[in-house]
């Protein structure tokens, strides 16, 4: 495994961007990485803070995700759920009980006055990750999706009505505006590379980049950026990224993620049964690696970040 001399600063959403994500912790150290993770998915569940995005990220890069899901923890129980049902409340988001500690932890330790990137610092570090994995924002940046039936936050669109409600548009809401997290702004200022993990650009990648500066940051951005395509062959790896490009009136394909990135990424990285669409991405003014980006082993994990660093720095 060859030594990389660079600071990188990952980009990422859910099961995507956490699996490049951990390839990326396996080759750098944690000197040399930050993922921003985003907090649009952020919701208050029975009285607790989750974070589900954050959480991905860290259990995945802690070793202990449900590998099936690819969110929640393995080996979970739903005994508290149960219970909560039996109470009368409507239990359609699946709190698992390990996990459910985390949301108490992170809400207690959030109502006694510590931000949002202090509070994943300290779970991360109970749970033995060494690289830095911050919040976007430390404040309150909403995803809400308006659909045929009415505007719905995130996790009410995603899944209480599993994506399927025809989507208009996405938007934002901010309390007030939201400014980048200080490891957030001390990653802008100090990375020389910028990675988009193959996350999905709309509802992951977008509401990072409504944090107050960063797009115009990104935008002047000295290093290299490079971003992974979420969507290999017309269909996304997971979540509904394919389905809100069609309802968008926009091919889903990797050329229209990479038409999201323009002004915003130097390289491209598209999945080996995408070559024949190389061409269109390196019109938009972007140069294209064409190579393998199904990561399904920890290997396939360790060997696209290894290629995204090697194309980046090369
Ligand atoms: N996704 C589901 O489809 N159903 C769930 O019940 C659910 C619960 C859940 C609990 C904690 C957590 O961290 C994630 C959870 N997710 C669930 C996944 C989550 O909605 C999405 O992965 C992200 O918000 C999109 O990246």
């Amino acid at each position: 495994m060859p030594s990389y001399d660079t600071n990188a600063l990952a980009l990422a959403g859910g099961v995507g961007g956490a699996k490049l994500a951990l390839g990326l912790a396996k080759i750098l150290t944690p000197e040399q990485l930050t993922v921003v993770v985003n907090t649009g998915d952020d919701e208050v569940f029975y009285g607790l803070h989750v974070s589900p995005d954050l959480d991905t990220v860290m259990y995945t890069l802690a070793g202990i995700a449900n590998p099936e899901s690819g969110w929640g923890i393995t080996g979970e129980t739903f005994n508290m759920l149960e219970r909560l049902s039996a109470y009368g409340e409507d239990t359609w988001f699946g709190l698992g009980d390990k996990d459910l500690a985390t949301h108490i932890r992170r809400t207690d330790l959030l109502r006694n006055g510590e931000t949002l990137s202090e509070v994943t610092a300290k779970l991360a570090t109970a749970l033995g990750v060494n690289h830095g994995i911050v919040p976007m924002t430390d404040d309150s940046l909403k995803t809400v999706v308006d659909t045929e039936i009415g505007s719905l936050a995130f996790q009410d669109y995603f899944v209480k009505h599993r994506s399927e409600p025809k989507a208009n548009a996405i938007r934002f809401e901010t309390d007030g505006g939201a400014s980048p997290s200080p490891g957030f702004d001390n990653a802008l200022n100090d990375a020389d590379i910028i990675v988009y993990c193959p996350s999905n650009p709309y509802l992951s990648v977008a509401p990072i980049l409504e944090v107050a500066g960063v797009r115009e940051r990104i935008k002047l951005f000295s290093g290299r950026r490079v971003a992974v395509s979420p969507i290999v062959g017309g269909e996304a790896i997971k979540g509904p990224a394919a389905k809100l490009m069609a309802e968008f009136g926009v091919e889903p394909s990797c050329v229209d993620v990479a038409k999201q990135y323009v002004g915003l990424c130097d390289l491209f990285v598209i999945d080996d049964v995408d070559a024949g669409r190389a061409n269109d991405i390196e019109a938009l003014g972007m140069d294209v690696l064409v190579c393998n980006t199904i990561m399904n082993s920890d290997e396939d994990k360790t060997e696209l970040a290894g290629k995204v660093l090697d194309f980046a720095l090369r």
